[in-house]
């Protein structure tokens, strides 16, 4: 049988069966070094497939395969990956049969798994290891160059040999790669929405949107900030542990019906729910912190289930499992969203875990964790921290910040950050050098695709640093055309204002 089969594909079944072994093996490589992350090819592959799929497509997948999709893309990449590496690895084969030197076909499978691969992911490390494996395979299977100089003949008999050995050899490898990688990939505490083992399709789109648009600055996050990154603020020494089966959402006060939700009915609401990018920021942020940040929420929005209530009432106190509490008007929370997954895994703890309410374009404060009820009353009334002398419960103010100032290492520095204005969105940032005399304007990121204008842009602004200082103000202009007052006040009792100013030393920047 063997002889037919390499009859029938011209002589080269031994080479892309070798191929094959190489790309599975170097798959398995990659991964081992990786975990299940950006570096992994397999991962990238499956951002490639998903940002290159027509969306309509996708939608087709979704709508026949559900909760399989997601499994589906990720093997199709694997499977890919593995095509890709092999048809690399066959590639160094061929190229080495006419070199006619042993190792040839090795290096050259080596060196275009490296360099395609390092290209894709980026991450020089865990190409290096898939290369070096496929390489390896290569090279193992490599009997042909014996004798140097004697022309190439086939062999069938060890050719059958090895290719048993090496499936055995593939399998044994995979095993302890699936292994190592699992130890790799990290731990996050929250599994992904859907159970999956990534994020669902949409949401990867969006986190892959905010990864294309964002500038790399090199001392603040890009478009969408990591969990563990996001800033965390409540009044809890030990955050409320709510299990999502016991979790209810109780609407009370003046309404017609006193409706629950529970979790499940929540996520199960699947005509509603949506993935918003929807940034957030403390009221309490000093005018150049970092308690300010974005991400991708998937939820339900509010509108459809106040109605369903029959709320009739112009205020609405929200609770959470901690006591916490909040008054804002009932209008308000019309266009909230009651959030269930955060970058495409299940709330954490930390950020309200199962559910919390989210208001866009208001003060982080409102944003309710944990929350437990929401209660339609007539008449406006402090919350937990109006009551200890703030007023945080209204609409966030402008700013620009200067997160990050680099030295660019040719005489240039660059200054950048993030500005947000709620829903008001930011259209411009400018930037002084000169303590505010002159003014540029600066270069910003391309909008994230949102129906409000709820979410930050990155600024960035480069010139040539040649004094020992430089007085560096930033301010923006909002999407109606407002400029950011320049009015300085304290963040207590309702927000930091001002244009954000940092004195950079291009030189304490380690420029010569
Ligand atoms: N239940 C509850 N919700 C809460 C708080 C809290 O202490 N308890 N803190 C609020 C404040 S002051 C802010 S700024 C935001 C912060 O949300 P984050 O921790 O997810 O960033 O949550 C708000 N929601
Ligand atoms: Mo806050």
């Amino acid at each position: 049988m063997y002889g037919k089969l390499r009859e029938l594909t011209g002589g080269y079944f031994y080479q892309a069966f070798v191929g094959l072994v190489a790309g599975i093996a170097g798959v398995c490589g990659s991964f081992a070094v990786a975990g299940s992350t950006q570096g992994f090819v397999g991962v990238r592959m499956s951002s490639i497939l998903i940002n290159n799929t027509p969306g309509s497509v996708v939608d087709l997948v979704l709508e026949n395969l559900g909760k399989y999709g997601q499994p589906f893309a990720f093997v199709s990449a694997v499977l890919l990956s593995v095509a890709l590496i092999g048809g690399l690895s066959f590639g160094g084969i061929v190229f080495g049969r006419y070199a006619n030197r042993k190792y040839v076909s090795a290096v050259f499978a080596f060196l275009l798994t490296a360099l395609v691969v390092t290209a894709m992911t980026g991450v020089f490390v865990a190409s290096f290891a898939a290369a070096f494996v496929a390489g390896g395979v290569v090279a193992l299977f490599d009997y042909r160059y014996e004798d140097e100089g004697v022309e190439f003949q086939p062999k069938p008999d060890v050719e059958r040999r090895r290719a048993l050995q090496a499936s055995a050899g593939t399998i044994g490898f995979a095993g302890a790669s699936y292994l190592a990688g699992r130890f790799r990939t990290p731990m996050d505490d929250e599994e992904f929405l859907g159970r999956g083992s990534s994020p669902p399709l949409e949401v990867q789109r969006m986190l892959d949107e905010a990864d294309e648009k964002s500038l790399e600055l090199a001392d603040a996050p890009g478009l969408v900030s990591e969990i563990g990154e996001f800033y965390q603020i409540d009044i809890n020494t030990v955050n409320p542990r709510v299990n999502r089966d016991e979790w209810r959402l109780n609407f009370t006060g003046q309404v017609d019906d006193e409706t629950t939700l529970t979790y499940d009915e929540l996520t199960s609401m699947t005509d509603e729910s949506e993935h918003r990018f929807i940034s957030l920021r403390c009221v309490g942020d000093d005018l150049n912190g970092r308690q300010m940040d974005n991400s991708v929420w998937t939820g339900v929005p509010l509108e459809p289930l106040v109605e369903e209530a029959g709320a009739n009432s112009d205020y609405v106190v929200m609770h959470g499992y901690d006591d916490f509490f909040n008054t804002v008007p009932t209008e308000v929370l019309r266009n909230g969203f009651l959030a269930y997954g955060m970058n495409g895994r299940l709330l954490p703890r930390g950020h309200g875990h199962p559910v919390r309410i989210l208001l866009p374009g208001h003060w982080g404060e409102v944003n309710v964790k944990w929350v437990r009820e929401v209660e339609f009353v007539s008449e406006d009334g402090d919350g937990y921290w109006e009551r200890r002398g703030w007023d945080g419960t209204g609409r966030v103010k402008p700013v620009a910040k200067i997160w990050s100032a680099e030295a660019l290492g040719d005489g240039r520095v660059r200054v950048g950050g993030h500005a947000y204005a709620g829903l008001d969105g930011v259209r411009t940032v400018e930037v002084s050098t000169d303590g505010g005399e002159t003014w540029n304007e600066a270069t910003l990121s391309e909008r994230l695709d949102t129906e409000d204008r709820d979410v930050w842009r990155q600024w960035a602004y480069d010139w040539e640093a040649e004094e020992e200082e430089y007085e560096v103000v930033a301010r923006m202009t909002d999407d109606n055309g407002n400029p950011q007052t320049e009015e300085r006040s304290g963040s207590s009792p309702d927000g930091a204002t001002g244009w954000v100013s940092r004195t950079v030393r291009p030189h304490s920047l380690g420029m010569s």
